[in-house]
């Protein structure tokens, strides 16, 4: 069980850039997760199906939280935005979840909720394994960090430079909505 706390290091993954199975490609529709993100944690997650994964290569990738880049297909933009995002694959040991699941903070503010909204993923690095933990701030308090590890991570060039991948950038507009 985890406590709040403990020094960890802001940056992760080789300095040379992303080595394998990074980068992973994944993708889906956003679909509504537990709802607990914006609720309990006042940490939105955008959710895609866990085929995605499949669809992706990787079904056998290990749980954890990773960071990279998302890119939405946002009914309002006229091509896919791409963003930093931390992430979560796995079973929320925290809260027991029954179904593994794959659930990505985008970090950026957004005034709106995006369900139905194709999502892709490039996927750079591994932060650290799925914890349980002594409270909800302790859970929190490392998701906060973590980002402040995707953030730091992804500001070397050569993780920068995925910003730019196709995979981000060639998603039609209007695949994935309802
Ligand atoms: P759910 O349990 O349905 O996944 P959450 O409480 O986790 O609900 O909220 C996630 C939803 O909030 C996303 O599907 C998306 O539409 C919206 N959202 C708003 N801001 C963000 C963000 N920064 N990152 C991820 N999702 C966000
Ligand atoms: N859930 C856990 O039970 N343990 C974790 O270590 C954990 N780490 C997470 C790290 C990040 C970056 C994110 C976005 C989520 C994490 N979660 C973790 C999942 C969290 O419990 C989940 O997003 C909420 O319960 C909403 O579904
Ligand atoms: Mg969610």
């Amino acid at each position: 069980m985890r406590s709040p706390g403990g020094d960890r290091p802001l940056l992760v993954g080789p300095e040379s850039g992303p080595t394998s199975p990074f980068p992973l490609r994944v993708g889906g529709p956003v679909i509504k997760g537990f709802g607990r993100g914006s609720k309990e944690l006042q940490i939105p997650t955008a959710n895609i199906p866990i085929e995605g994964l499949s669809v992706g290569g990787c079904e056998n990738v290990e749980s954890g939280v990773y960071y990279g880049y998302a890119s939405l297909a946002l009914p309002s933009a006229p091509e896919p935005i791409v963003f930093p995002m931390v992430m979560s694959i796995g079973w929320n040991p925290f809260y027991k979840n029954k179904v593994r699941s794959v659930e990505v903070h985008i970090i950026h503010e957004f005034k709106e909720d995006f369900y139905g909204v194709e999502m892709r993923l490039v996927i750079l690095g591994y932060i650290r394994p799925e914890y349980d933990y002594v409270s909800k701030e302790a859970l929190i308090e490392d998701i906060k960090f973590d980002i402040k590890v995707g953030l730091k991570s992804l500001e070397r060039g050569a993780y920068k430079a995925f910003k730019d991948d196709p995979y981000l950038k060639t998603v039609k507009q209007g695949e994935g909505r309802n």
